[in-house]
């Protein structure tokens, strides 16, 4: 190459030359440094590791290429007693970068516990040094680490995680012993979970059969103490308005939170101002039992109901199949991944469903009810009031909380529950407020036989 650019010299141009020549002597030295700057840090990682771990084990395997595939074996046998650090080798061919590979390879066996390794294998040199080697370090998600529930805080991106939590099995037989199934209550709340002392009496002692997801706002920076349920149970959040779509994408948030957690098999979404009506194994049978899920659905007629359809909505949605129901749902886990993965109907409503249409309202009911009917009740287990009317439900204060009114939200109607009618058919109410507090601990344990 310089003898090359040295006949160029000759014949004109020379200093712009000589420098063109300089700087490939320099990217020359430089690409030299840099392998050996890579291979280096390889090298110094490798010690490092293999410093830390008595035991060692490390696959460095043979790689062999017809044409231009590559082929990735994995390592042969994996040490159980280090199950979350692994390692991989990986060769790909490239004739042009000779001199790295010589470096990489050199440096990867300058440890002489891997060198020895090495030793029982084929000397990689002998591959008739076609292949470019490149270890690479990483960690590794064995099934154990994979199955065990994630923190409820994380760095994902809504994208990431709704993508992420939407990864179902297509396997259906389990490769491990079944875990004991749990019921994921979302609580979905403006600042701390209100009723939390009553919530921490109900869930007391039955740890493993749930998990706590807080989406608050996100400027709430109360800490709960450590001794609480609620303790580290907050997801990422972002503002919510009530009525808008930011209230189903707080939802959505939610749902692929508990997703993320495979124990999870029923999805309950509750406020800071709802309240259990039993204790938690009726409420767990019950959930765990259905057949159906619990989206309320029904179609009204006027201003609030069909009124805040519009025909944009066409031809995605029609207004024979919109439908109005509470958004405080209890689902399963099929319905729950329906929900996050839905690019169909919610993208219809972000455009055409504006705040006066109250899309937390209309968008599960509605999508629910076109595409999931069939296993829904169209009813919800959440009790409300709303017969006093006006836009808001009633709110219960302390002097409302008596025994006789627990027993009516407990047994005061009539539904169906797997095919046959019960008096059971809230587990859930609202809207209390931290004034009832006190009479509903006091109630709580002899009524709703809490432990
Ligand atoms: C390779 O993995 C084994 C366990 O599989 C571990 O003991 C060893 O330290 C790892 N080596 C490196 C360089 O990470
Ligand atoms: C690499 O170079 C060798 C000769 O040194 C040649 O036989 C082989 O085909 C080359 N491989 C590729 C992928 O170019
Ligand atoms: C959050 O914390 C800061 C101090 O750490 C405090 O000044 C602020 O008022 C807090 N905000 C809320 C909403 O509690
Ligand atoms: C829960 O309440 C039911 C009655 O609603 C009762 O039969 C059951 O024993 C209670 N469970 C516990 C664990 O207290
Ligand atoms: C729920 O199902 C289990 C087993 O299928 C049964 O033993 C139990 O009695 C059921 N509970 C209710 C409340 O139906
Ligand atoms: C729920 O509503 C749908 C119509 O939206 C209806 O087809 C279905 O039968 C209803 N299910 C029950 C259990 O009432
Ligand atoms: C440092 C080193 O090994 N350099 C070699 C790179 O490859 C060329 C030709 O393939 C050799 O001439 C160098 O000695």
């Amino acid at each position: 190459m310089k003898n090359n650019n040295k006949e160029q010299q000759g014949k004109g141009a020379a200093s712009y030359l000589k420098l063109f020549s300089a700087q490939l002597d320099l990217l020359n030295l430089f690409s030299h440094a840099l392998v050996f700057g890579i291979g280096l840090l390889i090298g110094v990682t490798l010690t490092f590791f293999v410093k830390n771990f008595s035991l060692i084990n490390f696959p460095i395997q043979k790689f062999s290429f017809s044409s231009n595939s590559l082929m990735i074996k994995p390592p042969t046998s994996l040490s159980p007693s280090h199950p979350i650090i692994s390692n991989i080798s990986l060769l790909t061919s490239n004739n042009q970068t000779k001199n790295e590979s010589q470096y990489l390879e050199g440096l990867v066996v300058s440890d002489s516990r891997l060198r020895h390794h090495d030793k029982t294998k084929p000397s990689s040199s002998d591959s008739s040094s076609i292949n470019r080697k490149r270890v690479m370090n990483f960690n590794r998600v064995g099934l154990r680490e994979f199955l065990k529930p994630p923190m409820a805080m994380h760095d994902m991106s809504d994208e990431e995680l709704l993508w992420r939590a939407s990864m179902v099995p297509m396997v259906h037989k389990l490769p491990f012993k079944q875990t004991t199934a749990k019921v994921a209550f979302m609580f979905l709340t403006k600042g701390p979970v209100l009723l939390a002392p009553l919530w921490e009496r109900f869930f007391k002692g039955n740890e493993r059969l749930y998990s706590i997801y807080v989406h608050s706002n996100p400027s709430f920076n109360e800490t709960v103490p450590e001794s609480s349920v609620f303790h580290g149970r907050n997801i990422p959040s972002q503002e919510v308005r009530w009525g808008e779509n930011s209230m189903i994408e707080a939802e959505r948030r939610l749902l692929a939170n508990a997703l993320l957690d495979f124990s999870n098999q029923r999805f309950v979404l509750v406020s800071e101002s709802c309240i259990p009506l039993f204790n938690f194994s009726t409420i767990y049978t019950y959930l765990m039992n259905s057949t159906k899920t619990f989206v309320e659905a029904y179609d009204l007629p006027g201003e609030v109901g069909r009124g805040r359809y519009t025909p944009h909505m066409r031809p995605h949605i029609r207004l024979s199949q919109w439908r109005k129901g509470s958004q405080w749902f209890q689902i399963d886990r099929y319905l729950a991944l329906q929900i996050i993965s839905d690019h169909q109907y919610f993208p219809v409503f972000k455009k055409y469903c504006n705040p006066s249409c109250s899309c937390d309202e209309h968008y599960l009911p509605t999508f629910v009810s076109i595409k999931f009917w069939k296993r829904n009740s169209n009813r919800t287990l959440t009790w409300v009031d709303w017969s006093r009317g006006g836009p808001h439900p009633s709110r219960y204060f302390r002097t409302d909380v008596t025994i006789e009114f627990l027993n009516k939200l407990r047994y005061g109607s009539s539904c169906e529950y797997n095919g046959r009618t019960t008096n059971i058919c809230h587990l859930f109410a609202r809207k209390f407020t931290p004034h009832a507090l006190d009479r509903l601990l006091r109630f709580a344990p002899k009524i709703m036989q809490f432990n």
